[in-house]
């Protein structure tokens, strides 16, 4: 029996398709509402997918709890916030849930931290954990790591088809665990020692942060002599070995604009590109609202109230808000001007979670003047008309060329 312990974004579909592969599973959560809903036969979060994975997982016997479960093998994927002052991380979620499983856990149980972590934590934090217990690992416990790759909107189909790497003291215990995986991920998967696969997770998710702000850059440096950034970017890709990202509005969710600050806390004086980076990413929420200054000014919009915000989410097509560059602006908006004076709306998130919501495109679209599109849902992708004649601020490309529409 594997007992997955954290049911969120990566555990809930980790749990889910261990158990439609014939795995027994227990899926543990202290969040007791979350529980509930998952018992009453509900997912916590829309994802492609994921309903019909659910349904398999239960046919095959899976359960939810609060409680932690006596057994042999444990998978943890629990949060990995960072400190906003020293950017470091913040191991807590992931100690105090290893500090629970050791409370039940069967003498030689592995423990699979699947949580991402900066190179080190392992050693740092958790295996000092093992050790107040008397505990000895690689003898009465046994740590892992393994790390997901899988992306938010397509997390079914990758958690399948991508490689992983697993991490281990003891290679045969990283086989172990990796066979566990191979249920039903049909990538490969390479078995490493803790600390690379651990450092690993993060240069892949800082590998595109640096990336992104590239572009991001350029899309300030276009602006500023009035070049085509996007045209220029198009051009340049068609070089064989030259790969630039999209600019946008910044760098939202929990992985990307998180994971390189973990890097920068432990490295400071190294992981300077990096730094840059992240510092280029946060900064373009603010980017977008002098732009949407100089379109008001030119188009000689003077209410903000009769500017709208579409787009609450960190990217298209998921109803995740975490770090959204949105919610980034609203609160620099916050700090400068009126408070909630834009409306904003979002057809993927039902809750409120910003002044002024709305919660349909008629009600967005009532006497405004000119929308901010920060986020390219499908629902609008490619569908200006949507807007009719107002002003559009496209942040993310998606609306063509019409004589309305700007671009960052
Ligand atoms: N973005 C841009 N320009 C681009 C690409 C993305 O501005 O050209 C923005 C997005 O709009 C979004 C942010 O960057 O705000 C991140 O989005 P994403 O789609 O690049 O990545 P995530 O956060 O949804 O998922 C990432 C993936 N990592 C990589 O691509 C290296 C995924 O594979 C990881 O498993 C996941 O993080 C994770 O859990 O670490």
């Amino acid at each position: 029996m594997v007992n997955v312990i954290g049911l969120g974004y990566i555990g809930l579909p980790t749990a889910l398709m261990l158990a439609a592969h014939g795995v027994e599973v227990v899926g543990t959560d202290y969040n007791e509402e979350l529980v509930e809903t998952l018992n009453a036969g509900r997912t916590t979060f829309k994802e492609d997918g994921l309903d019909s994975l659910f349904a398999r997982a239960v046919e095959a016997g899976i359960r939810f709890t609060t409680e932690y479960q006596p057994c042999d093998a444990y998978i943890v994927s629990v949060p990995t916030p960072y400190d906003r002052e020293s950017k470091k991380i913040d191991a807590g979620y992931v100690v105090a849930a290893v500090e629970s499983v050791l409370d039940v856990a069967r003498s030689g149980a592995v423990v699979v931290v699947e949580s991402t972590v900066s190179p080190g934590t392992i050693d740092r934090f958790v295996r000092p954990a093992v050790e107040a217990r008397g505990l000895v690992c690689g003898r009465d416990v046994h740590l892992a790591h393994a790390p997901e790759r899988i992306i938010p909107g397509n997390m079914v189909r990758e958690l399948m088809s991508n490689d992983r790497t697993v991490g281990a003291d003891d290679p045969a215990v990283g086989q172990k665990v990796a066979s566990l995986y191979a249920s039903f991920c049909q990538g490969e998967i390479t078995v490493t020692d803790i600390r690379t696969a651990e450092m690993t997770k993060v240069v892949e998710n800082t590998f595109r942060d640096v990336n992104i702000a590239f572009a991001n850059e350029l899309a300030k440096i276009c602006r500023s002599d009035g070049m085509d950034v996007r045209e220029i970017i198009r051009i340049a890709n068609k070089h064989p070995r030259v790969n630039i990202l999209s600019p946008g509005p910044g760098v939202g969710g929990h992985c990307i604009s998180v994971d390189p600050w973990f890097l920068v806390g432990d490295y400071p004086e190294l992981a300077r590109l990096i730094r840059n980076a992240r510092e280029t990413n946060d900064s373009m929420p603010d980017f977008v609202l002098s732009r949407a200054a100089d379109i008001m000014a030119e188009c000689g919009i003077a209410d903000v109230s009769k500017v709208g915000i579409y787009g609450l989410t960190y990217k298209e097509d998921v109803d995740d808000v975490r770090e959204s560059p949105t919610l980034q602006m609203l609160d620099s908006m916050r700090r400068h001007l009126a408070a909630g004076a834009c409306r904003v709306y979002d057809p993927w998130v039902e809750r409120d979670v910003a002044p002024n919501q709305v919660h349909s495109m008629d009600e967005f679209l009532d006497g405004l003047e000119m929308a901010i599109v920060m986020v390219g849902h499908s629902q609008v992708k490619g569908k200006p008309e949507l807007f009719g004649d107002r002003v559009l601020l496209d942040t993310r490309d998606v609306m063509g060329s019409g004589g309305n529409v700007y671009k960052l």
